[in-house]
């Protein structure tokens, strides 16, 4: 822990972090899990299911940079740079950019474990793992939110490609069989958590376009008769200067209905690409209206797996479980790891409350 204060609300699953790129195989022997991050988290069947983001590449060779993507053809391509060529610059672990060309340096797929206790998850044998499938997801699919509404689990993620980066819908009823419904939102978007439950007769989504200019990383509100048209865009919260969520922000899982409001847990950086967790309190009949929001985050990087690992001072959610005033977050510590962590949903209201 820091010396610094902080207001830092969870607690921590002390068998952290529950799972590890290890813990898995690849999807083929010539790939090496590098991280496991930001599962979507749902119940099916009685148990707590996490829908992994698994990102790999080859095993990499000294003084090269190797990473795989999807070709024109939807074959598995890997590309090799040599570090010392003056024309790559690879200063972010993530990204690399070669000629002007965005990469990213892992590719990811969405791959399905389960548990009984929540702690201790498998890969159950007979669900197929989900894959980039198109060329949108040339470079993978990443960080997926999934909501269940009347037997049908919506999953919305993004979808990267050197077009752009946008939000995906798919559905599902069984784990099986899934609907690829496209580009619910168009580049640059991300970020997009579904509303568990329509209002005032319509879905409603929060999501995350980026402006370059004019504008920034900000949380959006739309709604839409039937989750794949979006209209009535507002924008809901902007970065603050100064504060742990000064560069970008974005939200996490599904909204929480509560007495109080809508309670979103969302994700705030600051330039340091210091990523921290805080709330925002939306109206419950006009979830537009912002009633709270976080001055301090609920939490923060401050364990060691949450300061140092792939990508280090990294916490991201988007994915949770509500049980009563239990809420337990699943998260990515580091880009490289799962976690878990447990708050009191009274607690957090009443940090934005008083
Ligand atoms: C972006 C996304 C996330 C990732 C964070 C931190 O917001 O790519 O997947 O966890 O950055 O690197």
């Amino acid at each position: 822990m820091n010396d610094v204060s902080t207001y830092d609300l969870a607690e921590r699953l002390e068998e952290n972090p529950i799972i590890k790129p290890g813990d898995i195989p690849p999807s083929s022997h010539k790939m090496k899990i590098e991280c496991l991050l930001n599962p979507g988290v749902f119940k099916f069947g009685n148990k707590t299911w996490l829908l992994l983001r698994v990102a790999e590449r080859p095993e990499q060779i000294e003084g090269m940079i190797s990473f795989p993507l999807y070709n024109e053809e939807g074959k598995i391509e890997v590309l090799h740079f040599h570090k010392d060529d003056p024309e790559l610059d690879f200063t972010d672990p993530r990204v690399i950019r070669y000629k002007g060309q965005d990469y990213l340096t892992t590719l990811s797929h969405f791959r399905l474990v389960c548990s009984d206790d929540g702690k201790t998850f498998h890969e159950p044998k007979g669900n197929t793992p989900i894959f980039g499938s198109n060329r949108l997801e040339a470079y993978g699919v990443e960080d997926c939110r999934v909501v269940e509404m009347d037997g049908t689990y919506h999953l919305t993620y993004t979808m990267v490609s050197h077009v752009g980066v946008g939000v995906g819908l798919m559905q599902t009823k069984d784990w099986k069989n899934f609907e690829r419904k496209g580009m619910i939102f168009p580049p640059h978007n991300k970020d997009c958590a579904l509303f568990s439950e329509k209002i005032n007769g319509r879905y409603y989504a929060l999501h995350r376009p980026s402006s370059p200019q004019l504008g920034g990383n900000y949380i959006w509100i739309a709604e839409s008769p039937d989750l794949l048209h979006w209209g009535n865009h507002l924008c809901l919260a902007t970065t603050r200067q100064g504060k742990w969520d000064s560069a970008r922000l974005g939200s996490g899982a599904s909204p929480i209905k509560t007495e109080k409001g809508w309670l979103e847990i969302y994700h705030g950086a600051d330039e340091n690409h210091r990523y921290c967790l805080g709330a925002l309190l939306l109206d419950l009949h006009d979830p537009s209206v912002v009633i709270a929001r976080s001055e301090h985050p609920v939490m923060e990087p401050l364990a060691a797996y949450e300061l140092t690992g792939f990508f280090g001072n990294v916490i991201f959610t988007n994915g949770h479980l509500v049980e009563g005033d239990d809420l337990h977050i699943y998260y990515g510590a580091s880009d490289e790891v799962i976690c878990r962590a447990d708050f009191s949903i009274e607690e957090i209201l009443r940090s934005l409350l008083n």
